[in-house]
């Protein structure tokens, strides 16, 4: 029966076609699973790189509690720099940041993680409960401004590759 009800949340949650590349849609949402995301998206690695869409930040996955990437709660640890300087950045300031399925247009159910500074680690940030809701590709999709460096809208490209835990998982 909760089998039965995730579904119908999951059909009703993820809207179809956005318009997007097509390669982000899947074939059939129902047969969403392992396969499904393209092999142009990535699995979550230590030390994977993101630039900044202005070329003002960039950002480095220094760690995370889970991976590949797993469904649900996931922690990583980022470190910023100011791509100019190279120097490390502690006192950014963060606007929107969310995980987002660009397939269906979704974030991981309005949740969103919780962001500190990590102390003693230069430029190094955690992101607490990365919210990961379906299997297949996903952005982490941060924007960030720094007085020094500017602003700019940082993107990991991430899939969730992984089997959907049962349920009181
Ligand atoms: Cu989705």
């Amino acid at each position: 029966m909760l089998a039965l009800l995730l579904a119908l949340v999951w059909t009703l949650g993820c809207g179809g076609d956005d318009g997007g590349p097509d390669y982000m849609d899947p074939p059939d949402h129902h047969m969403l699973g392992p396969d499904d995301c393209d092999p142009r998206i990535p699995e979550l690695t230590e030390g994977m790189m993101a630039s900044g869409q202005q070329g003002n930040i960039e950002a480095e996955l220094i760690t995370a509690d889970k991976i590949p990437l797993g469904w649900y709660h996931n922690d990583w640890i980022i470190k910023f720099t100011d791509k100019a300087s190279g120097e490390p950045l502690d006192d950014l300031e963060f606007g929107e940041v969310t995980p987002w399925m660009p397939a269906h247009n979704h974030n991981g159910d309005n949740q969103f993680p919780d962001i500190a500074k990590v102390e003693g680690a230069p430029g190094e940030w955690s992101f607490e409960d990365i919210n990961i809701t379906m299997a297949g590709g996903w952005e982490f999709q941060i924007n960030i401004d720094d007085s020094a460096a500017g602003p700019d809208y940082v993107v990991f490209e991430v899939c969730n590759s992984q089997p959907e835990p049962d349920a009181g998982e």
